[in-house]
């Protein structure tokens, strides 16, 4: 099922879920070459949801700023490929949404643990603000926020499922946007986290 929420924003219910289990695994073989980690923001703060990415290019933060680097900083090495699976997802997802021709070089691979949260802010660190960004939801439930171009306009809340895929574009491509701290749970397949897979197209 499409919900349309903005537009250039759809809801895909459930649109991953079939592959969930081909989902964890490469994101299981992601994650043994470049760890989870706690990033520090510009200002200090440790976040609390815990990041990894594959593709060409991850985001990253430190004291210096936020920014995509080819290079993961704490190895030195180049990320992770993009698997084949998570880049068909991104693309099919894309193209559901009326996005054809989707070409993501990052992968930004979000790990919730209850209690974690994303304040409020806008995605402006890609070269490209016509492509959309797709994020795929797996694990615990989460209260999304939507909110609109100042982060002053009052956000509508979602919640996001397991499987759910969220594709935003267009005129919606920079609102803001944050989830809620994670209500602690316990999901079949993942356990007490959510995971999330944040696809952009970034260089
Ligand atoms: C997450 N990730 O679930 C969130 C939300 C991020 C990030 O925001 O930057 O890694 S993904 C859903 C989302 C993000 C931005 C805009 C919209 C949805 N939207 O306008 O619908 O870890
Ligand atoms: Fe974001």
């Amino acid at each position: 099922r499409r919900e349309d929420i903005a537009p250039g924003a759809a809801l895909l219910h459930g649109f991953a879920r079939a592959q969930e289990l081909e989902l964890m695994a490469v994101i299981e073989a992601v994650v043994a070459r470049a760890p989870f980690r706690h990033m520090m923001t510009p200002g200090g703060h440790t976040m609390s949801v815990a990041m990894t990415s594959c593709g060409r290019a991850g985001w990253v933060t430190d004291r210096r700023g936020y920014r995509y680097a080819t290079h993961d900083p704490a190895s030195e090495l180049p990320w992770p490929e993009m698997p084949d699976v998570l880049r068909e997802l991104a693309v099919s997802a894309a193209a559901e949404a009326g996005f054809a021709a989707f070409t993501p070089d990052a992968c930004l691979i979000n790990r919730y643990a209850p209690g974690a949260k994303m304040a409020l802010h806008q995605d402006k660190d890609e070269q490209d603000f016509a492509a959309p960004i797709v994020s795929v939801s797996l694990g615990l439930p989460a209260v999304f926020q939507f909110g609109g171009m100042a982060r002053s306009d009052k956000p509508r809340r979602f919640e996001l499922r397991h499987g759910d895929v969220l594709v935003w574009g267009g005129e919606t491509r920079l609102v803001y946007h944050g989830v809620l701290a994670l209500k602690d749970g316990e999901h079949p397949l993942l356990g007490r986290q959510r995971i999330n897979l944040t696809f952009r197209k970034a260089l």
